[in-house]
Parts: structure tokens; C-alpha cells; sequence
């Protein structure tokens, strides 16, 4: 699984500056003007998990694609450091900002609420079984996110073997962690009936049986999780676990509608990460503070 593959030679690929394949039809299905503009980059994947929730929950916005490593005054406007996603609310006077992929997250969760009435997260009158599944948040911004740019910066056979290997672990403590709700939630006891059951059961562990719902950490993880089929895979010879059920969730995840409408073509995300394959000097903010053992922006 964590084979070091012959070295390629960088051919500096730059990276893209705009969508392809269904993420394109997307984008342009999203030009019209909305009280939500998000800022967007196409092979940002914290931009993908706040792109797949709007899809998720059915709130409208406009997808106007910047270049982040440019960082236009429009883009620090709603972002302070330049960072994509941000979020414009024009129904401000003058507009209001957020950024921040998982504060923008947790926005959109609440104003889905009161607006289209569709929810990522459990009902708020189960906060175990909400606490379980930002648990799983938590560890995929903690460990999951940080080991896969340290594994794809490698460049040394030591390290990325190192990098495997941590990538490799925070992928089980994930998987352990979404059967842990499964198990606690599904099993007697862990929900007052069978209403609420059924409710909990969308979204819990993507493998439970008729369920196709993304759920929280899916949509969290689910950039990354891509990536790794992509770019890691090409790169560094990684392989995706291959057990049956982790198999059945990731193939859901990767063939959900809102998940795929956000996705462009591999050729994309091969060219856009060829950068960090290499540990180009000045790739991003992330990958130096990966570089510097600091914590990511
Ligand atoms: N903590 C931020 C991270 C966002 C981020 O790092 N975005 C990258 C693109 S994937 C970016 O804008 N990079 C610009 C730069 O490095 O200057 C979030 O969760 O939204």
C-alpha cells in the first residue's frame, strides 16, 4: 500500500485556474447572481467539502473561481488571508464575509435550517450522535488533512514511507471512528425509536445498508479521500484500503451526485498537485507550513 514508485521527473505542470468535466457544468450552472457568492478555487479541496454541502443542502449561491496564490483584493475582502474558500452575503449592506472551509461548513448547516430545511448533521435533539460525528470532523482536520500533504511533500524514500504509513493510520482512525457511530447509533439503544432511527441512519456510515447520504465527515474528508485516489495514487504509488465495506463507502461517496458535480477531470488534480509532488519552493501556504512543522493555515 505504500510502495515507493520509481521517481518521475517534474515537467512543471502549472496548476489550473479553472474547473473541468462536471465541476465546469457546475460553475456554470452557478452564474447567475445570489445572496451567496462563494470564492472558489477549482482543485482546492477545502473549497470542495464547503461546495459538495451548498449542493448537499440546496442553497443557492454563485461560484466565482479565483486564483488564491494571486490573491486578488476581492478575495481578501472576504478572506483575510487570501485564502479560498471566503464567502460574499450580499444581502448585506455593504456585504459581509466568512471564511474558514469548516466555520463555513457549520454556516451553511444553520442557515439550511431555517431556509431549505435539509441538514448534513443528526437531528440537534440527538447531540450524542452529533458529538460522534464531529468526532470524526476533528480527526480528519486534525490527522487526516495534515498527513496527507506531509505524504505527498515527501521526497526522500524514507519519508514517504513515513508518509504512507501516517496517511495510512489516519484513514483506519477515520474508518474506526465512523463504525464507532454506527455501532453506538444503530445497536439497541442509541436512538428512542424507530422514527429516530431512521433518521440517524442517513449519512452515519455511508456502508449502511440503502442509506446514500453523505454525512458530515464524508463531506469533511471526502476532497482528500479523492485526492489520495488521484493524486497519491499517481504519485506514490498508494493504494485506497480495500476492504469490502471501507470499498462500499468510498465508491458511494465518490459516486454521490453532489460529490461528483464538484469533481473535474483527473488530469486536473494531476497537473495541480505535480507541485506538491515535488515540494516546489513557493507552492503554497500549506505546504510551507508543512514543510515547517507548523500548523496549517
Ligand atoms: N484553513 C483554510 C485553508 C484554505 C486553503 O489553504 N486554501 C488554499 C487552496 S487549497 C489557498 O487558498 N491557498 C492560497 C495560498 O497558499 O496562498 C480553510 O479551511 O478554508
Amino acid at each position: 500500500m505504500t510502495d515507493v514508485p520509481s521517481r518521475k521527473a517534474d515537467t512543471g505542470r502549472p496548476y489550473h485556474t479553472e474547473a473541468t468535466g462536471d465541476a465546469l457544468i457546475t460553475v456554470k450552472n452557478h452564474q447567475k447572481d445570489e445572496d451567496i457568492t462563494l470564492f472558489g478555487g477549482c482543485f482546492c479541496p477545502f473549497v470542495q467539502r464547503v461546495w459538495v454541502a451548498f449542493e448537499v443542502l440546496g442553497i443557492p449561491y454563485k461560484y466565482y473561481e479565483v486564483d488564491p496564490y494571486k490573491k486578488p483584493k476581492e478575495l481578501l475582502e472576504v478572506s483575510p488571508k487570501g485564502l479560498v474558500p471566503g464567502l460574499r452575503l450580499n444581502r448585506y449592506t455593504p456585504p459581509r464575509s466568512l471564511n474558514e472551509s469548516t466555520v463555513i461548513l457549520e454556516y451553511l448547516e444553520d442557515l439550511a435550517a431555517t431556509t431549505t430545511k435539509r441538514s448534513i448533521l443528526p437531528l440537534i435533539t440527538n447531540p450524542y450522535a452529533r458529538g460522534l460525528l464531529r468526532l470524526q470532523a476533528d480527526h480528519v482536520n486534525r490527522y487526516l488533512v495534515p498527513a496527507f500533504y506531509r505524504y505527498l511533500q515527501a521526497q526522500t524514500e524514507e519519508k514517504q514511507i513515513e508518509g504512507g504509513t501516517e496517511f495510512h493510520d489516519s484513514l483506519e482512525g477515520l474508518v474506526a471512528l465512523l463504525e464507532r457511530a454506527e455501532r453506538e447509533i444503530l445497536e439497541p439503544g442509541g436512538a428512542s425509536g424507530e422514527g429516530e432511527l431512521q433518521a440517524l441512519r442517513k449519512g452515519l456510515g455511508l456502508w449502511v445498508p440503502g442509506e446514500q447520504d453523505l454525512g458530515w465527515a464524508d463531506i469533511m474528508a471526502g476532497p482528500w479521500l479523492f485526492r489520495a485516489k488521484v493524486v497519491l495514487t499517481h504519485y506514490r504509488g498508494f493504494q485506497l484500503p480495500q476492504g469490502e465495506r471501507v470499498k462500499a463507502w468510498l465508491d458511494r461517496l465518490f459516486e454521490h451526485p453532489a460529490f461528483k458535480a464538484t469533481c473535474s477531470t483527473e488530469q486536473l488534480y494531476l497537473d495541480s498537485y505535480e507541485r506538491y509532488a515535488f515540494n516546489r519552493p513557493n507552492t503554497s501556504m500549506v505546504a510551507k507550513a508543512i514543510n515547517e512543522g507548523r500548523a496549517l493555515p
